[in-house]
């Protein structure tokens, strides 16, 4: 019986839940020592000048750096040249000025993490403050241009001037909307450590992505890439943010250079939360036009994106949000114009989505906008405008090609769960009844693009390696950080090899070991990295079944693998069985191997439809989220417990940017979130046990049927419960609340509609 589809258990668990991971802070590096970064304390200002001396001769320090003492190149753009111009470089340490607070000004390397931390102290900057541009109404006004020389706050161009048309609408609707910055908050911060090994760099990393620190190492270092080694261990999460990596990263190879020994830095939580790159951060203005039967005819969205204080991935996100902007509707007509403009705050960068969670809250939010402006349920007005059921592909009026949808089916489905007419009865009980405490109902429909990067664009490697006592080494392009890859990869090697999963070691993310590897993201593992390896088990058993004709002495075509014990017989006569180790001691081939490099013809857009249910406390404006129906289409899945646990953490982090979380700044550039005290990172406590109703429509695009699953939680949860607490107040008069939905927000909303005029 084929392992696919079955709900395995991890093989990760028993490791992390007994003696834990292998993590890169935890390394014993022989005579490691310690790095500590010199943070910018203010916005903006020009650096008049750093006193290391102090410092310096504190004991244990090794080395005191600035962007003086060095001779690196600026970070380089994450995909290469030409995304935005050198003048909006962001050096590895801050030179002449700094741009946020957090911005690494200077560095430590001292014995021990006490004596680097200490010295870092003693290091004193002096500081010529300049205005701080910290929203984007300062940054479009461009007064203070935080790169002069470039003559513009906008890094980059992004999709603009597409204008949706509404003329002849019955009702034009717009709506100024905040998708705030939020923090990714990996549980592991950013880590990193280095040594020498003669002329070459042996670089271990927390990160999405080994080759690509790799590639970003050997621009730096002028290295070729055979100079380099990037090992990456276990991660402990990444949320997207760590796919890039960062300058306090990139600079540990030249600490443990400049010291001839060993060097690992690990930052504290505060680093992280300021200086490792944010998410989201886009102020929108929606306008939605249709008629009173609920045809919408026009949808548009404007963009304005914080990039943050050097471009980065954050820069490029609208990018993501336009091609997602028409969604699960055949609106007859779709505008879209985006600008990104660079603030004195963090760095804005990948965050669980990019750009298409963004879509999905703007379309969803106009939805619910419309449906209660024309006195129609949001349900129908749905119904009005979804694309059909399709198969064959369906071309949005922003260029992408869908694979295969049943938007509408998927909103069934969770309606038919969530009991919809019901919590719409206790719904109008309640406000009937007066009651304090109002019920919610909102719907979050989406679809969204995994393994982006075009036809061909995404390669990934798989490759099998039978071992002499009949075991199987695969090495995968795939970096996980949580996913669960071993146990997925292990099904699929088992499923086409017959050899049990505890038979399989899969290796990642040590580039000496992997020809190579692209980023873990955009959810597009299972479908390219899976879908190679898969590939690659089908040919080593291939290879397998010709050897095991010879030890037969028969027609390779007669030679059966029977999977349930991993053993090749002559079709009928099962009793002579030859296993996988007498292939491997039989073969010529030493080792016996196949590999595989897979790219599919493009994107896959998995899609589905939630539906929240909170309780709004109308005396405090606290908000519950009671239930969440959650109906993610991944296309065919290769372990839907896996599944369910990415939809889970997906589900998490989407509920949270909905209620709670936000990454906020004061007027002068101060973070006012930098922990997670001040900063509401999202608990199991806040959360209901979530409901989740499956659903299965195979993608025609690779051989296992497989879209992404990794962001699909957190796309059609923050619409959901978003559009349920405005449900919840619409009968007072509340038109719409920003996210995050905090209590004060409520209240503060709930006061202004029942003010007496
Ligand atoms: N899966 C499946 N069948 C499918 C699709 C997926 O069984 N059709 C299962 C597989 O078990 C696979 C997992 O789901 O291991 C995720 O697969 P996929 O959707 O291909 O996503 P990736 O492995 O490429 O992961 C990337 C995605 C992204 S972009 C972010 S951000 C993210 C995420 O995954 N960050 C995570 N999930 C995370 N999970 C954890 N624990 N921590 C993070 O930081």
């Amino acid at each position: 019986m084929s392992l696919l589809g079955n709900r395995v258990q991890r093989v990760e668990d028993p490791k992390f839940l007994t003696r834990g991971g292998d993590y890169v802070g935890d390394l014993a590096l022989e005579g490691a020592a310690a790095a500590v970064y010199v943070r910018s304390t203010v916005a903006h200002a020009r650096i008049l000048g750093i006193d290391t001396t102090d410092a310096a001769t504190m004991p244990g320090v090794l080395a005191v750096l600035t962007a003086a003492d060095l001779s690196l190149p600026p970070l380089p753009p994450p995909f290469g040249p030409g995304m935005w111009p050198d003048t909006f470089a962001r050096p590895l340490l801050a030179t002449d000025t700094v741009r946020f607070v957090g911005e690494p000004v200077a560095v430590v390397v001292a014995e021990n993490l006490y004596a680097a931390t200490d010295a870092a102290g003693a290091v004193i900057v002096d500081y010529d403050p300049l205005p701080a541009v910290v929203t984007l109404d300062d940054a479009m006004r461009g007064d203070v241009l935080l790169f002069p020389d470039a003559g513009t706050n906008q890094p980059a161009a992004m999709p603009t001037g597409m204008v949706a048309d509404t003329s002849g609408c019955e009702v034009v609707l717009t709506q100024r909307i905040v998708n705030q910055r939020v923090h990714a908050a990996p549980i592991e911060p950013r880590t990193s450590a280095a040594c020498w090994d003669g002329d070459r760099l042996v670089h271990y990393a927390s990160s999405q992505g080994s080759h690509i620190v790799l590639g970003q190492l050997a621009q730096i270092y002028g290295l070729t890439p055979d100079k380099i080694r990037v090992i990456t261990p276990d991660v402990g999460g990444g949320f997207g943010a760590k796919g890039i990596p960062s300058p306090e990263e990139l600079l540990v190879g030249e600490l443990a250079r400049r010291v001839g020994r060993p060097v690992k830095w690990t930052e504290t939580r505060t680093e992280n939360m300021l200086a490792m790159v944010h998410g989201r951060g886009q102020l929108q203005t929606v306008t939605i036009g249709g008629s009173r039967d609920g045809t919408v005819q026009a949808f548009g969205l404007e963009v304005l994106q914080e990039a943050g204080a050097y471009p980065a991935l954050g820069t490029i996100l609208p990018g993501g949000t336009f091609i997602m902007h028409c969604g699960v509707y055949r609106f007859p007509s779709t505008g879209f114009d985006s600008k990104s403009l660079v603030t004195n705050t963090a760095p804005v960068g990948a965050f669980r989505g990019a750009g298409r969670p963004e879509a999905a809250a703007a379309i969803e939010r106009a939805m619910d906008l419309f449906a209660a402006e024309i006195g129609m349920d949001p349900v129908d007005v749905r119904r009005k405008n979804f694309i059909p059921p399709f198969t064959q592909t369906y071309t949005t009026r922003s260029g992408a090609t869908y694979d295969c949808g049943r938007f509408e089916d998927a909103l069934d489905l969770a309606l038919e769960h969530a009991g919809y007419p019901e919590l719409r009865a206790e719904q109008a009980r309640r406000r009937a009844a007066g009651d304090r405490r109002a019920l919610g109902i909102g719907i979050g429909c989406y679809v969204e693009i995994t393994a982006m990067g075009g036809a061909g664009g995404i390669t990934e490697h798989g490759s099998v390696e039978l071992r002499p006592d009949g075991t199987i080494l695969a090495k995968t392009g795939s970096t996980p950080y949580g996913q669960g890859h071993d146990t997925t990869w292990a099904m699929l090697i088992s499923d086409a090899t017959g050899v049990p999963m505890d038979r399989i070691t899969v290796v990642h993310g040590d580039t000496d070991v992997i020809p190579s590897s692209g980023l873990t993201g955009g959810s597009r593992s299972v479908q390219i990295a899976g879908s190679a390896m898969s590939d690659a088990a089908g040919r080593l058993t291939d290879k397998a079944r010709a050897v095991a004709a010879d030890l037969l002495e028969a027609a390779p075509a007669d030679v059966v693998l029977d999977t349930a014990t991993g053993a090749f017989h002559v079709q009928g006569t099962p009793a002579k069985a030859v296993s996988w180790a007498d292939i491997a001691a039989a073969s010529t081939d030493t080792p016996l191997t196949a590999a595989n490099e897979f790219s599919q013809a493009g994107p896959s857009f998995p899609f589905g439809a939630h539906i929240a249910v909170v309780e709004v406390d109308l005396d405090t404006g606290l908000v519950q989220v009671l239930r969440h129906v959650a109906v993610d289409d991944c296309g065919t899945m290769i372990n839907p417990l896996l599944v369910e646990g990415q939809v889970h953490g997906g589900l998490a982090q989407g509920v949270a940017q909905a209620v709670l979380e936000e990454i906020r700044y004061d007027a002068d550039g101060n973070p006012q979130t930098s922990n997670f005290a001040d900063y509401a990172v999202v608990s199991a406590t806040e959360l209901p046990s979530f409901e989740r109703v499956e659903m299965e429509t195979p993608s025609p695009l690779n051989p296992l049927g497989a879209k992404g699953i990794g962001e699909s939680g957190t796309i059609g949860a923050t619409p959901a419960v978003h559009n349920a607490v405005c449900d919840a107040l619409a009968h007072l008069g509340v038109r719409h609340i920003d996210m995050p939905c905090t209590p004060e927000k409520v209240w503060r909303a709930l006061q202004a509609a029942t003010a007496p005029a």
